[in-house]
């Protein structure tokens, strides 16, 4: 059983130009002032926080063939992937705070920048996989695993402030859990490029438990280290509302607290996103409160957290 605390580096990205609503840029500070820093530091983790990053205002970023924002997207991305890789380059763990998930782009290629080739563990309502030409959004947030592709290289189009990036992800080393919310074009290119998922169907069909062994026997057998790429919208939006694009039939509080502890397991963790809460969306500061206390929860389980309770492994009971 592995109980190995980690070092773990915190950066704030926020950013919210990947998706059209306002205040998915607020997560990250949310997210700390629930607690994250010392809740970590409590279960024995060695934490340093980056901080937030800023990034530059455009002034001019019209569209490009239907995609909004693209260079803003394209420059936010570039910083931060240098950002992961400097983390990385500490020997921590990356945990990158959103933000919208276009920042995925960044993370993730910061991340294998500094560590070699990844496995990715996607946890999200939506795919992501839309490309430039797919998208019925224009919106980036809903295509990040298609610039990370190596399978889709040819089908992307030159962008401005994309040529920092190249593809750095196999299609046999992604794994989906929790989708319900694809366009045609994603689910074509899922199945064609062979990627692992597990979509709510097959969490109903063969539940949590089997899908996290079978995930967890994939990535070890694989050996790559992990990357995983939270989306908050993969939970229950009864659970999670404060989101963007809520999707109704979600993961259940205990299924994504799950997910994140057998992760936790396999030892391989070395890169978390946990992206798309957006306390603009919650209608209710109880809603804002849950949203951002199960991220956090999220979180804490990746780092060692389980619910069937810790003790250091210097503990001594108290006594004669
Ligand atoms: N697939 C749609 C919707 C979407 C994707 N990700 C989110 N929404 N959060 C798109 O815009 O590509
Ligand atoms: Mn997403
Ligand atoms: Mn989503």
């Amino acid at each position: 059983l592995h109980q190995q605390r980690s070092r773990v580096g915190l950066i704030g990205a926020p950013f919210a130009k990947g998706q059209p609503r306002p205040g998915v840029d607020r997560g990250p500070d949310l997210i700390r002032a629930a607690g994250l820093l010392n809740r970590l530091q409590e279960q024995g983790n060695e934490v340093k926080d980056y901080g937030n990053l800023t990034f530059e205002e455009l002034e001019e970023d019209e569209p490009v063939g239907g995609v909004k924002h693209v260079r803003a997207v394209g420059g936010a991305n570039q910083r931060l992937s240098e950002a992961v890789r400097a983390v990385k380059m500490d020997g921590r763990v990356s945990v990158m705070l959103g933000g919208d998930h276009s920042l995925a782009i960044g993370s993730i290629h910061g991340h294998a920048a500094a560590v070699g080739p990844l496995s990715v563990v996607w946890v999200d309502a939506h795919a992501d996989v839309n490309t430039a030409l797919t998208t019925p959004t224009g919106n980036l947030h809903g295509q990040p695993m298609s610039f990370l592709l190596h399978e889709l290289r040819s089908k992307i189009p030159v962008l401005p402030n994309f040529s920092w990036m190249t593809p750095c992800v196999s299609a046999k080393d992604l794994v989906y859990i929790g989708l319900r919310d694809l366009d045609p074009g994603e689910h074509y290119i899922v199945r064609l490029l062979g990627a692992k998922v597990f979509s709510m169907t097959e969490v109903d069909r063969l539940g949590i438990g089997r899908v996290m062994e079978e995930t967890c026997d994939h990535l070890c057998t694989r050996k790559k280290p992990v990357h995983l790429s939270y989306d908050v919208d993969a939970i229950d939006p009864a659970v999670t509302p404060a989101t963007g694009t809520p999707v109704p039939g979600g993961l259940t509080y205990r299924e994504g607290v799950y997910i994140t502890e057998q992760l936790c397991q396999t030892g391989l963790l070395s890169g978390v996103d946990m992206v798309e809460v957006n306390p603009l969306r919650g209608p209710t500061e109880h809603a804002i409160q849950s949203t951002v206390n199960t991220a956090v929860d999220l979180l804490l389980g990746c780092f060692g957290r389980r619910r069937e309770g810790n003790h250091p492994s210097d503990f001594l009971l108290p006594g004669p």
